[in-house]
């Protein structure tokens, strides 16, 4: 191979590797261990973090940018065995105070041989109470599933395994408030709450059992980045298919069937939580 040939090769496997990098997310360049320290470890050469939960703390991570909008998958791993007590999740949320957007996966973990809860909540300025719950249709704690979510102008989804499970619509024409005007940063975490998390807080964690660790891996964010220098989508918000991205038949059949068979709690149907009658978008078409 002649000199010019060898240096195309290398810039071209350089280029590709940088391509791969940039498509399959690397830990070291998109995130922050934001607590617990060791706990939180970056292995494989930045495509696994592993997150852990001792009797002193839980650990957490951080995205590095923040983002107006995006498309945010992460493959999981959760507790093996008994996680009772332990929560694990994985969200978005703009910077804490009395209007702050948040769109939350918690995984609340159960005795050996019981099953995870899947929590999901929407706080739009600064409003949750929009809990939504399920069961998973696999065992999250034997193999790595894949978690999504999917939040554009037109609505939020939350995807498992590409399958989706919840959809929240922008129904601001009807007066319900959508998460639209404040970045986000995501945000991944392993902590105790065993005053609530298993069973209403009736199974406690079982110490001897920790360090109690969850993995993740092929984190991908891609997000319209907010940052000192503007935002990179320039407002262009129909380049990418997650920007309007919707159900289509399929997605429809789908949700239905999770909807069905493995949701477990759903404020809409709560009426004795809202005698004054339900939150207007539990009114309104559900996908
Ligand atoms: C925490 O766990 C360690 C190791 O098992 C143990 O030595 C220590 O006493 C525990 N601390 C508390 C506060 O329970
Ligand atoms: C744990 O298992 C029990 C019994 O199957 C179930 O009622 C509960 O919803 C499960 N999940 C949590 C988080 O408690
Ligand atoms: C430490 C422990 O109890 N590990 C067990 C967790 O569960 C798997 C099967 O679900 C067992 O193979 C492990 O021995």
């Amino acid at each position: 191979m002649s000199f010019s040939n060898c240096a195309r090769a290398l810039r071209l496997s350089i280029f590709m590797t940088f391509l791969l990098a940039a498509m399959a997310g690397n830990f070291f360049q998109d995130v922050d261990i934001n607590f617990g320290g060791p706990r939180a470890q970056i292995l494989d050469g930045g495509q696994v973090l592993t997150l852990s939960l001792d009797n002193s703390s839980g650990s957490g991570f951080q995205s590095k940018n923040e983002c107006l909008y995006g498309r945010f998958d992460v493959k999981l791993k959760l507790i093996p065995n008994n996680s009772a007590g332990t929560v694990t999740t994985f969200y978005l949320s703009s910077p804490a105070g009395p209007a702050h957007d948040e769109i939350d996966f918690e995984f609340l973990g159960n005795a050996s041989g019981q099953p995870y809860t899947v929590h999901t909540n929407i706080y739009a300025q600064g409003k949750g109470d929009r809990e939504q719950q399920f069961r998973l249709w696999f065992d999250p704690t034997s193999a790595y599933h894949t978690y999504t979510i999917l939040w554009n102008p037109l609505r939020i989804i939350f995807l498992v395994d590409n399958i989706p499970i919840r959809v929240f619509n922008n129904y601001e024409a009807n007066g319900v408030p959508f998460l639209k005007n404040q970045a986000m940063r995501v945000y991944a975490s392993l902590w105790n709450a065993d005053d609530w998390a298993t069973q209403g807080g009736r199974v406690k964690t079982d110490w001897t059992e920790a360090p109690f660790t969850a993995s993740y891996r092929n984190y991908n964010a891609n997000g319209c980045v907010v940052s000192a220098s503007g935002n990179s989508c320039n407002g262009v918000l129909n380049n990418q298919p997650w920007q309007t991205q919707g159900l289509d038949a399929n997605g429809r059949n789908r949700i239905r069937w999770v909807q069905e068979s493995y949701m477990i709690y759903n404020y809409c149907a709560d009426g004795k939580r809202f005698p004054q009658g339900r939150p207007k978008e539990c009114r309104l078409p559900r996908f």
